[in-house]
């Protein structure tokens, strides 16, 4: 009996609930429950992806990038497995002529100095016995769709910020607050690094902006964490074009005015940001030195609906087993409960799906006044539906469902 979450209206579904998608989690933690925002970032991620390929050129530098010839082809003289070519055998930049530019190298190559957006002949010069790899988008877009899978399993309110990086809302987690939020990041780095053999490194800290500085402190494989007393010590001697959002444009601005740390941005009165950065931005810039951002975790798609469902061991009478039958919707409408309230739900329509003997099926459901999350609600709300089933057949499946979720208030935040 697994925790079945729907994003999409699906077979269980009656009608298609149109509450759902596009909402935000609010942006301010409560008293009891501090905000702890994590990024998570994968490491060398192309060539990571690319050294599951071809183990043998674990530790070695590689780079990534230039044309799209698959090396698999040039390299393959026949049956031999990818992970039986010999490192000799593979293209180094030594003696590279072209415009290709890196889209990322390996730990190992970037102590030459080598690294993303930088021309294959200017690395070529730099580390000309790096391996040479073609990029390969198609299988990076599949472990980026896995590793995301797994986070979500594990804190579903996640923002997804492109093909290798994550925020990820601990607020509500179990163990969410715990170390400040280490034990958890330790728990999904560690399934990420099981389900796809990749490393990443991850930052936890009070807001979006922190945590993403944060996940950059201790790379590759490394956590961080950041509470709101660290700032001075971990986030000002840092350059401020750490901070995300502070280009080239911005730095260079900063730089002639003498500002080269947060710190020294973060000691800046705020009306000298202002007049020289215009409102907004010099706001901003204030704001961010400061480490302020109310910035929520935004995630894509949210569940439509959650449901639970079990197959009886034997088919089932509903006059005859009753009693059986009975108990085995309570564990179901108990197990439903427990999911939304971890999850941070609650929904207004509560239905059920009966499977026959003959397996066919049917599904009832009712909407109510209010949202419900509770077992005890949902119960009573899936008595109702199953009332209106037709109860002669004998029954092979029972399914309980809530579905036209939304974001469950919290108690110190009116909905
Ligand atoms: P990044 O996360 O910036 O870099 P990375 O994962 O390779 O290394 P790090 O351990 O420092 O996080 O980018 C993710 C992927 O995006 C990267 O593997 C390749 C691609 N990319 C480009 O194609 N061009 C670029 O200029 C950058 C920065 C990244
Ligand atoms: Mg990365
Ligand atoms: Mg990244």
């Amino acid at each position: 009996m697994l925790p079945n979450v729907q994003h999409q209206p699906s077979f269980f579904d009656d009608e298609a609930p149109a509450l759902g998608a596009g909402l935000v989690r609010e942006g301010a933690g409560s008293a009891a429950q501090p905000r702890r925002i994590a990024h998570l970032d994968m490491d060398a991620f192309y060539a990571s992806v690319e050294l599951l390929r071809y183990p043998q050129l674990k530790g070695l530098p590689v780079v990534i990038g230039g044309g799209r010839r698959r090396v698999d082809n040039a390299l393959q003289g026949g049956e031999r497995a990818l992970a039986d070519i010999p490192v000799a055998e593979f293209p180094t930049l030594s003696g590279y002529s072209g415009r290709g530019v890196i889209t990322t190298a390996t730990y190992a190559a970037r102590q030459f100095g080598v690294g993303s957006a930088m021309g294959l002949m200017k690395a070529a010069a730099l580390c000309p016995q790096a391996v040479l790899l073609p990029v390969d988008f198609e299988e990076y877009r599949r472990f980026s769709r896995a590793f995301k899978a797994v986070i979500t399993e594990i804190a579903p309110v996640m923002e997804d910020r492109g093909v290798d990086e994550v925020y990820i809302d601990f607020t509500q987690v179990p163990g969410g607050q715990r170390e400040g939020g280490l034990a958890l990041a330790r728990l999904i780095q560690r399934s990420v690094f099981d389900a796809t053999g990749l490393t990443c490194s991850i930052g936890v800290a009070p807001n979006k902006l922190l945590a993403k500085m944060a996940s950059e402190l201790r790379k590759p494989n490394g956590i961080s964490i950041v509470q709101e007393a660290d700032l001075t010590k971990l986030i000002w001697p840092l350059a401020c074009r750490k901070i995300n959002g502070v280009g080239p444009k911005a730095d260079k601005k900063l730089t002639a005015l003498g500002i080269h740390t947060i710190g020294e941005l973060a000691a800046q009165p705020r009306d000298n940001l202002l007049r020289h950065f215009g409102k907004s931005q010099g706001a901003w810039l204030h704001d961010a030195a400061w480490g302020r951002d109310e910035r929520p975790v935004v995630t894509e798609s949210e569940p439509v609906s959650m449901s639970r469902e079990t197959t009886f061991e034997r088919d089932l009478h509903a006059v005859r087993d009753r009693q059986a039958l009975s108990e085995v919707f309570t564990r179901l409408c108990e197990q439903l409960a427990a999911d939304l309230q971890r999850k941070g739900y609650a929904g207004r329509t509560v239905g059920i799906k009966l499977r026959y003997d003959d397996f066919t099926s049917v599904t009832r459901d009712m909407t109510l006044p209010t949202l419900v999350a509770e077992a005890s609600a949902i119960r009573q709300a899936a008595g109702l539906c199953l009332k209106r089933a037709p109860l002669t057949k004998r029954l092979r499946l029972l399914g309980v469902r809530v579905g036209t979720l939304a974001r469950a208030a919290r108690p110190d935040q009116p909905s």
